[in-house]
């Protein structure tokens, strides 16, 4: 019996009012069903918002070292759960394994670092101009937000939002990705069992073009956090333009490396295996450029060819698949169309290029890891996301030559430098463009005590996760506090 998984409106699992359900499907077996969950409607959104409207009154002023308890039980649970829940990524959403578990890890360590935040959240106090008056500044929940998520990282973006979000004493209306609702759904499960008061959190599945979109213009909401497609983040920026609401868009990248002629060539094609591979190249992280020195071009080419052609592509759940599926027939049929279309613009494919379709590959949604080399900046290879196995590798002269390629991109979220000489280390990470440098290591792999997001056409608004810039910084709001305790009136710039 496949399991039907509800919406959580005020605290009660409940049907859609459409009384519809979407399955949710095995991308590495399309014939096993993951679960089902609602296909809900516009009246089950308005539904949570007031759910959410109605708790914020009593969360708000609950105290948030209390918030940040319930957190840590959280993250206490996810580490009980974790075997469960990253077997339920890899199975749902195509990940191997190892990354299933993963992405409930980058759970847990937000769900700590976040329950820690509730003792932080701290403000300014400084000296007044006059005497017997006190100056302050504190930092304040906003209120309702909506949470939009993508399915890469099924448990750990939900998180990435969902604990600073009410840590910070918001309520919140989420609305996962409809391909891998069953992750979302075990999270919130999680989170209520940790303690989360009924409506505090609502989760409401179904379509972005129906929830989603509903959801993000809501009348009633002060925010919108939205991790996904660069189509559907400006569509939504578009569409709350003059709404007067916080909006945070992390959306797409063309993350480069860049592979010096004195870099350690064998770490380097590691680096750029992992980081093109990693995921099925699903990541807004991955690397889909490898920018190599001329000098150790060929050798390079030939290693990660080499390293690429060899990696047993499967089921991510049987031991030793080193990359997965792709998560749907659609983006699938995206990135095969990419590699047509580097075909014709004259890159030279040197591994990969098919669709797999013998056996068991048949049951799902699977490509060869592909390795396109001779790429030029100007190829649509090298330029549009593909968000699938496939990596282009261009040719550069020097350094400026490399971090000029690498810069000239509408995106700005990740880069990184392989190099064994200092100075060539510290020149790329001042000039390159991008939310975040990576020195001898891929683009991938961010940890959750720095802000995560990007630049130029990556991100709009405000970081993810944590430290100084990241998503508290979405989700609080500064209030400034004067206290008078002279007991007469003084008034500023004129006396004192
Ligand atoms: C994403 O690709 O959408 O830095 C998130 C990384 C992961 C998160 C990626 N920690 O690759």
């Amino acid at each position: 019996m496949t399991k039907a998984y509800k919406n959580l409106i005020g605290g009660v699992w409940k049907d859609s009012v459409s009384g519809k359900v979407r399955e949710s499907i095995n991308p590495a077996d399309t014939s096993d069903v993951v679960g089902t969950v609602p296909d809900s409607t516009s009246t089950d959104v308005d539904e949570a918002v007031s759910a959410a409207r109605a708790a914020y009154k009593s969360w708000r002023l609950v105290p948030a070292p209390k918030r940040g308890e319930i957190l840590y039980r959280a993250a206490e649970l996810l580490i009980k759960n974790k075997d469960e829940l990253g077997r339920l990524a890899t199975r749902e959403m195509g990940k191997i394994l190892p990354e299933g578990l993963g992405d409930v890890q980058e759970a847990i360590d937000m769900a700590y670092f976040m329950a820690g935040e509730g003792r932080r959240l701290e403000g300014q106090t400084v000296p007044s101009e006059l005497v017997g008056k006190d100056c302050k500044s504190v930092r304040e929940p906003i209120g309702v937000f909506a949470l939009i998520t993508p399915w890469n990282f099924p448990t750990a973006i939900p998180s990435w939002k969902l604990l600073p979000a009410i840590v910070s004493g918001n309520c919140v209306v989420f609305k996962p990705s409809s391909d891998t609702p069953v992750c979302a759904t075990r999270l919130v499960e999680i989170l209520m069992e940790a303690g989360v008061p009924e409506g505090v959190i609502n989760m409401v599945h179904g379509s972005g073009s129906i929830v989603g979109a509903y959801l993000a213009g809501h009348h009633d909401i002060e925010g919108i956090s939205f991790t996904g497609s660069s189509a559907v983040g400006e569509e939504l920026v578009k569409s709350c333009a003059g709404l007067d609401k916080e909006i945070s868009c992390e959306m797409g990248g063309k993350n480069p490396i860049i592979v010096m002629d004195d870099a350690r060539l064998d770490l380097a094609i590691e680096g750029a295996l992992w980081g093109a591979f990693g995921t099925t190249g699903q990541r807004c992280t991955a690397a889909s450029r490898i920018i190599v020195h001329e000098k150790v071009y060929d050798r390079f080419i030939e290693g990660l060819a080499k390293a690429a052609s060899k990696l047993k592509v499967g089921d991510g759940l049987k031991d030793g698949t080193e990359m997965g599926p792709l998560i749907h027939k659609i983006q699938m049929q995206k990135v095969l169309e990419y590699i047509e279309i580097g075909k014709k613009q004259g890159a030279r494919l040197i591994t990969g290029g098919r669709q797999l379709t013998e056996g068991d590959y048949a049951k799902g949604f699977f490509i060869e890891p592909t390795v396109f080399a001779d790429v030029t900046p100007d190829m649509r290879i090298a330029r549009e996301e593909i968000f699938g196995p496939v990596v282009s590798v261009i040719k550069a002269k020097d350094l400026t030559d490399a971090i000029n390629i690498a810069n000239d991109s509408d995106y700005g979220l990740s880069a990184a430098i392989f190099s064994q000489d200092v100075n060539n280390c510290a020149t790329a990470e001042r000039d390159l463009e991008t939310g975040i440098v990576y020195i001898n290591a891929p683009t991938i792999g961010a940890e959750i005590q720095l802000p995560f997001g990007g630049i130029k056409k990556t991100g709009t608004g405000h970081k993810e996760a944590g430290g100084r810039g990241g998503a508290l910084d979405m989700f609080l709001h500064w209030k400034v506090i004067y206290r008078d305790f002279s007991g007469k009136l003084q008034k500023a710039q004129i006396e004192g």
